[in-house]
Formats: C-alpha cells, structure tokens, sequence
C-alpha cells in the first residue's frame, strides 16, 4: 500500500502540513534571539541618537575652559545676564571672564555690551567670543544697574539689565 498522496488537494494538504512543520520546528530561542538582537540594535541606535543630542547641547559648555581663576564668569545671552547679579569688592580690580555663544545675526552691531555708566564700564563682546575685562572697581560700595543695549530691546527691555553689587572692602 503506498503513502504516497493521489490527487492534488492531498498534495496541497502535504505541503502545508510540512511548512506548519518547518515553523514548528523553527527553534524557539532561534525566534527570540533574532529579537533581542533587534532590540540591542534599536537601543544602541537610540543611544547614539542621545549622545549626539547632549554633544549639540552641552559640547561648548564642556569644550569651554573652566574661568581663569580669581575671575568672575559672566555670560551674555538672549536672556541677559549670567548671573545676572554681579558681586565685585570696592577698591580692588575685578577681572570678568565674559563669554557668549550668541550668533553675530542675533546682535546689533554683532556684539553683546556691558555698560554701567555709573561706574565708567562700557564694554562690547564679539558674537561668539569671550574676553577678559578688567575693571578697576571705584570704591563707592552699593547697587549699580548694568545693561546690553545691542540685543533683544536693550535698555528697554527688563531682561537685558543686570545689577552690579559693589561690596565695602
Ligand atoms: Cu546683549
């Protein structure tokens, strides 16, 4: 007696009965490995993804030297200053470590300023650039008002002024 199927819908029935078979006998952990290796691949992928979002974000904080020491590090920005409350001793010479990643298109005359004309400082920074500033601190402690003119409504706009705080040596 032959085992051998006779007409076609056998033959189709056969077939399908070994291709079930060929998945079933497709070993589990064969399925799953090739899962766990997509998943390894999409997680190293998402890490990339982070590791160049956080360079963009924080590459030119980290590439920045640390202030030079004894100087006072000031930022410029579309926010103002930074900090914006500036704490020099009356009578000495402060040094301000001032900086700014501020693109020229963004800033009259492509400078950041710094003018406090009661305390004779009127200073410009370069777009992206940075610049010690010496000052000789006049020795008439209290509150002065600092502001940037060349950016975001300057003297008019609450943002861009600052304070200046001379402490009594
Ligand atoms: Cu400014």
């Amino acid at each position: 007696m032959t085992s051998q199927p006779q007409t076609r819908a056998e033959r189709w029935a056969l077939t399908l009965a070994e291709r079930r078979g060929e998945r079933e006998r497709t070993p589990v952990a064969a399925r799953s490995g090739s899962n766990s290796a997509r998943k390894v691949a999409f997680g190293a992928i998402v890490a990339v993804v982070l590791a160049a979002g956080g360079y963009l974000a924080f590459g030119d904080f980290l590439d920045r030297p640390a202030a030079a020491e004894g100087t006072i590090d000031v930022q410029s920005s579309m926010a103002g200053f930074t900090p914006s409350e500036i704490r020099v001793e009356a009578g000495t010479t402060a040094i301000l470590d001032w900086w700014t990643d501020d693109a020229a298109v963004h800033l009259d005359g492509g400078v950041h300023t710094m003018i406090a004309p009661e305390l004779g400082l009127e200073e410009a920074l370069p777009a992206e650039g940075r610049r010690l500033v010496v000052w000789q601190v006049p020795d008439r402690p209290g509150t002065y008002d600092v502001y940037c003119e060349t950016c975001c409504g300057g003297k008019d706009s609450p943002q861009m002024h600052g304070k200046i705080v001379i402490e009594a040596a």
